[in-house]
């Protein structure tokens, strides 16, 4: 981490929308238990961001719960770092509605997560997935949070959370008061693809369930999908120069190297000249060992739900105490009659 003139902290999310899957664990969560030993972490269950889709109310105390699941099974330790529900801690919100009044239109104009998620019926998508960046600048910048683990599909948004910060301290001259915060993507699984189309990130709403490896998908179902993954004629490529065409299969390397924590030269040198036969049994079953702790980790920890919501609700309690003196120093920052 590089020098800030802010105490390193770190923040990050992941939404209730849907199962969790591969990308999040390598993009984000893996990071998340090893960050937490460094520094002060915040691991947030972002729901507001989860309706900025329609979400089944009937589903999204369970999926939130999911999550926190996920993160526990992860190795997050909440005497740890703090893991809390976003809707439980009303700074999220308040900071939000300031920064739109900062950030300009032009700006969330160009987020391509909008267009992508929106697609061609941008004029019906919710006014909440237009401005879900600039929650997200809220979510990082009411703990002054310098550090967010997150896949490369969170870097726009990223870029945008500085320039909300910059421009708030520049209009305000409050030169330092927020820093200017930095994502943390390296590593191989920053950018996991969809097993049946290496040219789209693997994500939870795809409509394809073979598109993704689910944390909670068994291991008969792990080794099917690899098995039905898309790849192509040839066999396993000997340099990194013979992949630029090939997306699938440089996907499923990238995976292998994240999870066996190998660089890809190694994982390509392995496995050069091989056919799919060989590697992707090799690759279901490097996931399988991987995968299936957590997997039957996350299990345990949802049969005791009553823990979950205690750690959860104690962990806003907690994220509150630090924003809400951040949020009290921005209102009187802008200037509110009773400041
Ligand atoms: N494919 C991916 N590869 C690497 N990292 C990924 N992340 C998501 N997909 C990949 C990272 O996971 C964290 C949590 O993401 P999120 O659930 O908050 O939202 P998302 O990025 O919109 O994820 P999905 O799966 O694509 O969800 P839907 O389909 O609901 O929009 C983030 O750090 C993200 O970078």
């Amino acid at each position: 981490m590089t020098n800030t003139t802010h105490t390193p902290r770190v923040f990050s999310g992941v939404q209730p929308s849907g199962a969790m899957h591969l990308g999040n664990y390598l993009g984000a969560l893996k990071k998340f238990a090893v960050l937490q030993h460094k520094h002060e972490c915040l691991y947030c269950i972002v729901d507001l961001h989860a309706i900025t889709v329609w979400q089944d109310p009937a589903v999204l105390k369970q999926q939130t719960r999911e999550i926190a699941a996920a993160y526990l099974a992860s190795g997050v330790d909440p005497k740890k770092a703090i893991i809390y529900p976003q809707s439980r801690v009303k700074a999220h919100t308040e900071l939000a509605w300031y920064f739109n009044c900062v950030a300009r239109t032009g700006w969330v104009n160009r987020m391509t997560q909008f267009k992508d998620k929106a697609g061609k019926n941008a004029e019906r998508a919710s006014v909440g997935l237009y401005t879900y960046p600039v929650l997200q600048a809220a979510d990082i910048l009411a703990f002054k949070a310098t550090h967010v683990p997150v896949g490369e599909d969170q870097k726009q948004h990223l870029e945008l959370s500085r320039d909300i910060a910059q421009k708030f301290n520049n209009d305000f001259n409050v030169p330092d008061f927020f820093p200017l915060p930095e994502a943390l993507t390296q590593g191989p699984g920053a950018r996991v693809m969809s097993l049946r189309d290496g040219t789209s990130k693997m994500s939870k709403s795809d409509p394809s369930d073979n598109s993704r490896i689910n944390l909670t998908d068994s291991a008969e179902m792990i080794v099917k999908k690899f098995k039905k993954a898309k790849t192509d004629m040839g066999v396993m490529p000997g340099h990194e120069e013979d992949l630029s065409q090939r997306p699938e299969v440089d996907n499923l390397i990238s995976i292998y190297s994240a999870l066996s924590e190998e660089s890809r030269e190694t994982v390509i040198g392995r496995f050069e000249g091989k056919g799919f036969g060989e590697f992707k049994p090799a690759l279901a079953d490097l996931a399988v060992d991987k995968l299936a702790p957590i997997t039957t980790l996350m299990s345990r920890y949802l049969a005791d739900s009553e823990e979950i919501d205690r750690i959860l609700l104690a962990g806003a309690d907690k994220a509150a105490q630090i924003a809400e003196p951040i949020i009290a120093d921005v209102r009187k920052t802008i200037g509110f009659l009773g400041t």
